[in-house]
């Protein structure tokens, strides 16, 4: 069988997977000596964020010559999140830890960190008196990756989102209806319901769907028509659901009429704050990159500073928040051949940057920042808040740093931060949704109560012992990024925005025909929930 040599993107997923990034120099060098790859991950201080050039040559240098070809996936098959204990994924390292920690190599750049951030000194994020964090994995995560905590991981997911649907639905234990499934008494058909986890959907040669729906005690197949009522009924692999219909005679079949989703009550009443204040929502500014748009930046830092404000005045008096969701730099290593795309190709050189954009930001304005996935942070998700060596350069600016997911409370109202990352999924699994409307996908994952049903998609889970997706307490605005498109829904009394980016289309996104809405952003106001988009192009 030939051994297939693992390839640069093979590399930089293996080493994203367990929480590194990797300089463009560095990965030239171990392109050839992906046999090192084990090695490397042993050598590497784990409070480290980047493997730089040279950590390699240290470690090829006491490697040697090549004593047999590159193996694919040798390293622990962190690319593949697959369920099971392959998918191993190393916790973030506490930031704690990365606190005044010399970063390896890069001996420019340690010395330049050092000076900049008082060596030793540790940041000390004030919390602004009006935001209180109230979840978020930052310093929580407990996950390494065992097969019992995917075990776990799901169990809890299906307890809560199962909870949500027990409060309308009286539903019974699968097993019980395989049993017995065919037993009616007086010949009557009543009808009954299950709460399970889609396991899989498949469809038939006659063009049904069948999904297996599985609880504690079992799994049995649920048969959606194909002319039936609920033919369009959206499905995702791994969400909670709750169906109600008949079971077919020997009980292995189920024939639904309804569907429910653990949903928002009809009743739900966003919460509002008592002052008029503004919040301005923001993601994806991918400072570093070579198509960070910096007009449109500038123009945006100089309105928040009350410039051009034209009719805008009010609202600036008015803008107290700044929220960001993520992508707040390009990052290196992301993508195979980025540092071709780069203008800043030292990432904590990014960071300066952007902490240098953000220290213009008016004081009295409170910026809240969390991660997204070309951040320096661990790319599985719940991902930690930046680390404190990070957050010590935004000294000038008035930042709360958070994890992504994290929610935050701002004058008594809830805002879901959440990357996005999960919407590439939904656009991919569900008729309908599309990158031109990102808020549509949001109402799907609000339904579902969950920020990433699919397990295995695109986005890389750590199992942690509580599913951090699941959407309890219900926010009053939940905001993502990512898809770089910019969309306002309202659902149930929640508010979801997409925050759109301050980047121009990338050769990648033209490849793919993804069409970016830069420059545009929504602005809330706190106290009545109304939105107002504004545009800081030319
Ligand atoms: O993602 C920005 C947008 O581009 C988002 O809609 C996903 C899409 N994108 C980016 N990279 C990829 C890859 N590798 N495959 C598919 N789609 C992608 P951002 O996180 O800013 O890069
Ligand atoms: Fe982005
Ligand atoms: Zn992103």
């Amino acid at each position: 069988m030939p051994i297939v040599p693992m390839t640069e993107k093979d590399i930089v997923r293996t080493l994203a997977a367990r929480g590194y990034m990797i300089e463009p120099g560095a990965l030239q060098l171990l392109a050839g000596r992906a046999d090192l790859i084990d090695r490397l991950l042993e050598s590497l201080d784990p409070s480290a964020l980047v493997v730089t050039s040279a950590d390699v040559q240290r470690l090829l240098a006491a490697a040697g010559p090549a004593a047999k070809p590159a193996r694919a996936g040798a390293a622990p098959d962190a690319g593949d999140p697959g369920p099971g204990p392959a998918a191993a994924v190393k916790a973030a390292p506490a930031p704690s830890r990365a606190a005044g920690a010399t970063a390896p190599g890069g001996p420019g750049r340690d010395t330049a960190a050092a000076r900049q951030d008082g060596g030793r000194e540790k940041a000390s994020p004030e919390k602004a008196r009006d935001v209180q964090v109230i979840s978020d994995i930052t310093d929580n995560s407990t996950c390494i990756g065992d097969y019992d905590e995917f075990v776990g991981f799901f169990r809890n997911r299906y307890a809560r989102l199962g909870e949500m649907i027990r409060g309308r639905l009286s539903a019974r234990p699968v097993e019980s209806v395989r049993k017995n499934g065919g037993r009616r008494t007086n010949g009557e058909k009543n009808e009954i319901s299950l709460i399970g986890m889609v396991g899989d959907v498949r469809t038939t040669a006659n063009g049904h769907r069948i999904a297996e729906l599985e609880d504690q005690t079992g799994s049995i197949s649920v048969l959606f028509q194909k002319d039936g009522d609920l033919k369009d009924a959206a499905l995702l692999l791994d969400e909670v659901i709750g169906v109600t219909g008949l079971p077919t005679g020997d009980g292995g079949l189920f024939i639904p009429s309804a569907i429910a989703y653990p949903d928002v009550p009809y009743t739900n009443a966003a919460r509002r704050s008592g002052e008029r204040s503004v919040a301005a929502l923001i993601s994806d500014i991918h400072i570093g990159s070579d198509t960070f748009l910096e007009d449109g930046w500038l123009r945006f830092i100089d309105w928040v500073n009350g410039d051009h404000a034209d009719g805008d005045g009010d609202l600036v008096g008015r803008l107290r928040y700044i929220v960001v969701a993520g992508d707040v730099v390009d990052g290196i290593g992301i993508y195979p051949g980025q540092e071709k795309e780069l203008t800043i190709t030292d990432v904590y050189d990014q960071y300066r940057k952007a902490a240098e954009y953000l220290g213009m930001v008016p004081k009295h304005i409170r910026i809240i920042v969390a991660p997204g996935n070309h951040d320096a942070v661990r790319q599985a998700e719940p991902q930690p808040a930046l680390t404190r060596e990070v957050q010590a350069m935004f000294r000038q600016a008035n930042v709360t740093f958070v994890g992504n997911p994290a929610t935050v409370e701002i004058e008594g109202v809830r805002v879901l931060v959440y990357h996005g990352r999960s919407i590439d999924d939904l656009v991919s699994s569900l008729p309908g949704v599309s990158y031109a409307k990102p808020d549509a996908a949001m109402v799907e994952l609000l339904k579902r109560r969950h920020l990433s049903p699919i397990y295995g998609g695109r986005v890389m889970i750590a199992p942690e012992a509580r599913d951090h997706f699941v959407i309890d307490p219900l926010p009053d605005i939940i905001h993502s990024g990512h898809v770089h498109t910019v969309g306002v829904s309202r659902y149930r009394g929640v508010l979801l925005a997409n925050s759109g980016t301050w980047q121009g289309q990338t050769e990648f996104q033209k490849r793919m025909n993804i069409q970016p809405d830069p420059c545009r952003i929504p602005l809330v106001d706190l106290g009545t929930g109304d939105v107002k988009i504004v545009k800081f192009t030319g």
